[in-house]
């Protein structure tokens, strides 16, 4: 008997939570790892020396993956060092060729994701899915899916074609659905003359995209307010693709917490979204005054994204998916802390007893609740945290460090 975890789950319990409960609605909770964390963002299809599209990874930490082989195993080491349920984020860069194939986004075949599979398979892993419309020689101008030149254009519509058809064979393969998300990079550097032929360009070749009904794969759509190169017009704005989705039943509006205005919160979209949206795809990242993609520390902010998906049941309707990339540091240490952070958060939630909290606000007894509300920081959420790891056959914080330290020395500095 763990005397700790005893001593709190009484605690909480006096509060009216069940910290078994909350154990078990985490355990049950998957988070879908973003495999680009472990090769900054370059993937194996060989389409482009360095990462494009408005976005960065900065730093040249050592030992990063450079082939499939090295970035399974770099990833086999990180989710053996996570608790809970995990998925694999893939990109469609990621292709695994067979020797001899040329390759070509515009005709992605399943085959080239096999070894995914059958990566996934082995580690009880689910997968999603991401068409690449970036780091390639026919993004041109930075134009993909928005583009006027009509080549352009169809090259990337049959890029979102078949991704659809890899993730919906994945699905199949799987026996569960995929989630499909389209980002694109299209923008202008400065002040547009046309602002809304390219968002019609848009529209009519994401209408193209998912015109096939495909079973298991769920679509989705993720917009941003600008990037690095492209910081006076987005054409996949928020109102952009909130009313596609809207619109397009079946469609799914992904929010990525780096891609808003600064004082704009995706804690605060969420509940507006759950209003008429059956799911709701993010990306959790961490901006440090742009969208730079820092890695998820247990913030505010991410704490409060977690307490909108626990508080309002929507543990199944929010699909959790990472999409971060530091470059500066260990990248398995990236992928460990922020998918734990990920998970401290939905357990920190997991563990107030929200229906108190919503009667005091219903009541109007604000003064009540703001104390309750901050008195609840203080509880040995720890103890609890450390309980689930242990049951997951995880290491507890402070142990799994040494081991990321002890692959580095065997594995990353000998490549
Ligand atoms: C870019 C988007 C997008 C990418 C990944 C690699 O700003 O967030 O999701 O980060 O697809
Ligand atoms: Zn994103």
């Amino acid at each position: 008997m763990n005397e700790r975890y005893e001593s709190a789950k009484t605690l909480y319990a006096a509060l009216g939570v069940d910290t078994e409960a909350a154990l078990n609605a985490l355990a049950g909770k998957a988070i879908s790892i973003h495999c680009w964390q472990g090769d900054d963002v370059i993937g194996f299809d060989k389409a482009a020396e360095s990462l494009s599209g408005g976005i960065q990874t900065t730093g040249n930490y050592p030992g990063k993956a450079t082939t499939p082989a090295e970035l399974m195993a770099d990833f086999e080491k990180a989710i053996s060092l996570i608790p809970g349920k995990k998925r694999i984020n893939l990109h469609a860069s990621y292709a695994i060729l067979p020797a001899g194939e040329a390759g070509g986004r515009d005709k992605l075949a399943y085959e080239w994701y096999i070894p995914w599979v059958e990566f996934a398979k082995k580690n009880g892993l689910g997968i999603d899915f991401n068409p690449t419309f970036f780091s390639h020689p026919m993004v041109k101008d930075g134009l993909t899916l928005s583009s006027p030149d009509e080549t352009v254009r169809r090259y990337w519509i049959n890029h979102g074609i078949t991704s659809r058809r890899v993730a919906a064979r994945i699905a199949q393969a799987l026996g569960e659905p995929v989630l499909n998300n389209v980002w694109i990079p299209d923008g202008y550097k400065d002040v547009p003359a046309d602002r809304l032929g390219p968002r019609l360009r848009l529209k009519d070749s994401l209408d193209q995209i998912f015109a096939e009904k495909l079973d298991g794969v769920i679509d989705c759509v993720e917009s941003k307010v600008f990037g690095i190169g492209v910081e006076a017009y987005t054409v996949g704005s928020n109102e952009f693709y909130m009313s596609y989705a809207a619109s397009h039943p079946g469609i799914y509006n992904l929010l990525d917490n780096g891609h808003y205005h600064p004082t704009e919160v995706v804690s605060d979209k969420i509940p507006a979204l759950l209003a008429f949206f059956d799911k709701i795809p993010l990306h959790v990242t961490r901006g440090v005054r742009w969208d730079s993609d820092h890695v998820v520390r247990l913030e505010d902010e991410i704490k409060e994204i977690a307490v909108e998906i626990v508080r309002n049941n929507a543990l199944d309707k929010v699909l959790i998916g990472l999409d971060y990339f530091d470059a500066s540091i260990n990248r398995i240490a990236a992928w460990v802390l922020g998918t734990r952070n990920m998970q401290k958060a939905l357990l920190n939630a997991l563990l107030m007893p929200h229906k108190e909290l919503k009667a005091l606000q219903d009541e109007g007894r604000f003064t009540q609740l703001l104390v309750r509300q901050e008195e609840l920081k203080s509880l040995p959420f720890g103890d609890v945290w450390d309980e689930f790891c242990r049951r997951q056959n995880a290491p507890a914080d402070g142990a799994w460090l040494p081991m990321v330290e002890q692959y580095e020395r065997d594995v990353l500095l000998q490549r």
